[in-house]
C-alpha cells in the first residue's frame, strides 16, 4: 500500500478556541442550511466542520475541538486515518463503482471474508454488504423470516435500530423518531430489557421476565428473530445485568429463533473487544456491523451462519451501492489499522481513563447516578440528587457548556439524561484529560436543582 498524503498529525491536536462558538463562517453556514436543508434534519453543534484527524475536528473558524462523539461512534480509527486514505485515493482512481450485483470486485469479498473471520464464533459463515445501519437491521430480519418461515421479531425496551420503515417499529422511543411517521411495519414486538440501575434485577431473573413475556404475547414458534443491541447505544449505554444476553442466546438456540446482535454502535473494537457480544461468550447467529467498520465511509453488513446467510435466493438481497468499492476499500484498511495498531487494547485503555474520571466525579456530585459503559462507549445518567428520577436539563446543561468550551459531547437515553462519550480510538491521553476537565467544570457551572 502507497503510503498515506494526508497524515492526521497534519490536524494539530489540541484544543483552541480562537472565536466564540459558533464562530462568524458557522453562523452564515447555519443560516444557509435554515434555508436549504430539510428542518427535519437536526444537528447537535452549530459548528460546521473543515477538517479532522485524531481527536479534533477543526471547524471552518479555525476552532480545534476535541471530539468525544466521533461522529456517532463512527471514526472510531479516527477521522482520514492514514491507511484510509491512502486505499481510498488509490481506489477512487481506479473505479468508483460497477455495482457488485453487475461486475463483482474483489474487495467485497475481502471484506466478507474479514468478517466471517473477525466475528463470533468459527462456524461456516457468509457475509452481505449494504450501505446504512437501518438497511442491515432490515436485511438481518429478511434473512431470518425467509430462512426460518416466521413472520415475527422481538426488540427491546429503549432499542434503538434505526430510522427506516421496518426499523422505525423496532426503535422504541417516539421523540424525535418516529412520531407522526407511522404506520410502521407489524410484527414487532417489545420486551423488557436488563436495566441494572433502574430494574436492580440481576440478568438470568431479568432474561426470564423478557423471555416469559415473548413465549406468553407471541410465542417462540412464531418468532422469526430476537434483535439486540448487546450495549445500547441512543436508549441510554445500557450495559445489561451478566447473563441477560447468554440466557437470551441460549434460549433461542432452544427455540429455532435466530439470535441478531446490531453490533451498529459497539462493533469494531468500540467496546474494548472487536465485537460486543464476545466479553460474555455469546455467538450471534447473525451479526450486523457498520459505523466503525469502514473509518467513516457507509458500510454496513450482516454477518451469520451459512445456512441461514444462504436461504434468501439469488437476487432477493443487495442494493445499487451496497458494498461500494470506496467503502470496501476503506474497511479493509479500517482492519487493518484495528489490528496492527491494538485498537482493541487501546480502548480498553480509554475506559480506564474514563471510568476513573467519571467516578471520581460521581464521587463527589450527587447527580450522576450511574456510570456505566464499556471501553470507548462509556456514559453518565444524570438524576435528581437522592434518587433516580431522571434530569434531562442537566444533561443539556453540561453538553451545552463543554460544547461553547470546544469539546464535542453528545447526549441520549429514553428520558434524554444519559451524557456519553464516544472518543475516537486515535485520541491522545492528553486530550482526553483536557476533555474530562472540561466536562467537570461544565458540571459544576450547571446548577439545574435550583429551579
Ligand atoms: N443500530 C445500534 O446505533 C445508528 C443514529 C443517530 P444508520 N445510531 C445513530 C440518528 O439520530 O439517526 C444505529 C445504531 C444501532 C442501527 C443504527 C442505524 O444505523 O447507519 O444510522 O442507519
Amino acid at each position: 500500500m502507497s503510503a498515506p498524503t494526508i497524515d492526521q498529525s497534519s490536524v494539530a491536536q489540541e484544543r483552541r478556541l480562537v472565536t466564540a462558538l459558533p464562530g462568524p463562517r458557522s453562523v452564515e453556514l447555519m443560516a444557509r442550511k435554515q434555508a436549504a436543508v430539510a428542518a427535519g434534519v437536526g444537528t447537535t453543534m452549530p459548528v460546521f466542520a473543515a477538517r479532522a484527524g485524531g481527536g479534533i475536528v477543526v471547524d471552518v473558524d479555525g476552532n480545534h475541538l476535541i471530539d468525544l462523539g466521533s461522529g456517532i461512534a463512527v471514526t472510531t480509527v479516527g477521522s482520514s486515518a492514514p491507511r484510509v486514505v491512502a486505499a481510498v485515493q488509490q481506489q477512487v482512481a481506479e473505479f468508483t463503482h460497477t455495482c457488485f450485483m453487475v461486475t463483482p470486485y474483489e474487495s467485497y469479498v475481502a471484506v466478507a471474508e474479514a468478517l466471517n473471520r473477525l466475528t463470533p464464533g468459527d462456524h461456516e459463515k457468509r457475509t452481505a454488504l449494504f450501505n446504512s445501519g437501518a438497511e442491515a437491521v432490515e436485511n438481518a430480519v429478511k434473512i431470518a423470516r425467509t430462512a426460518t418461515g416466521r413472520p415475527a421479531v422481538a426488540v427491546f425496551d429503549h432499542a434503538y435500530h434505526g430510522r427506516t420503515n421496518l426499523t422505525m417499529a423496532m426503535t422504541a422511543k417516539v421523540m424525535p423518531y418516529k412520531h407522526g411517521f407511522g404506520p410502521f411495519a407489524s410484527e414487532v414486538y417489545r420486551a423488557p430489557l436488563s436495566y441494572p440501575f433502574r430494574d436492580g434485577l440481576d440478568g438470568p431473573t431479568a432474561a426470564a421476565r423478557a423471555l416469559d413475556l415473548l413465549e406468553k404475547q407471541v410465542g417462540a414458534d412464531n418468532l422469526a428473530a430476537l434483535v439486540i443491541e448487546p450495549i445500547q447505544g441512543e436508549g441510554g449505554f445500557i450495559v445489561p445485568a451478566p447473563g441477560f444476553l447468554p440466557a437470551l442466546a441460549a434460549w433461542c438456540r432452544a427455540h429455532g429463533v435466530v439470535f441478531v446482535a446490531d453490533e451498529v454502535q459497539t462493533g469494531f473494537a468500540r467496546t474494548g473487544d472487536l465485537f460486543a457480544c464476545e466479553r460474555e461468550g455469546v455467538v450471534p447467529d447473525l451479526v450486523v456491523s457498520a459505523k466503525g467498520i469502514a473509518g467513516g465511509l457507509p458500510l454496513s453488513a450482516v454477518t451469520g451462519r451459512a445456512e441461514l446467510m444462504d436461504a434468501a435466493h439469488a437476487g432477493g438481497l443487495g442494493g445499487t451501492y451496497g458494498g461500494n468499492p470506496l467503502a470496501c476499500a476503506a474497511a479493509l484498511a479500517a482492519i487493518e489499522t484495528i489490528e496492527a495498531d491494538g485498537l482493541v487494547q487501546r480502548a480498553r485503555d480509554v475506559e480506564d481513563l474514563l471510568l476513573t474520571r467519571l467516578r471520581a466525579l460521581q464521587a463527589v456530585d450527587p447527580r450522576i447516578g450511574d456510570v456505566r459503559g464499556r471501553g470507548a462507549m462509556v456514559a453518565v445518567e444524570l438524576v435528581r440528587p437522592g434518587g433516580t428520577e431522571p434530569d434531562p436539563a442537566l444533561a443539556r446543561a453540561v453538553a451545552a457548556a463543554a460544547h461553547a468550551e470546544g469539546v464535542i459531547v453528545l447526549t441520549c437515553g429514553t428520558h434524554g439524561n444519559v451524557l456519553r462519550f464516544l472518543p475516537p480510538l486515535a485520541i491522545s491521553d492528553a486530550l482526553l484529560h483536557e476533555a474530562f476537565d472540561v466536562v467537570e467544570r461544565a458540571f459544576a457551572a450547571s446548577d439545574t436543582t435550583a429551579g
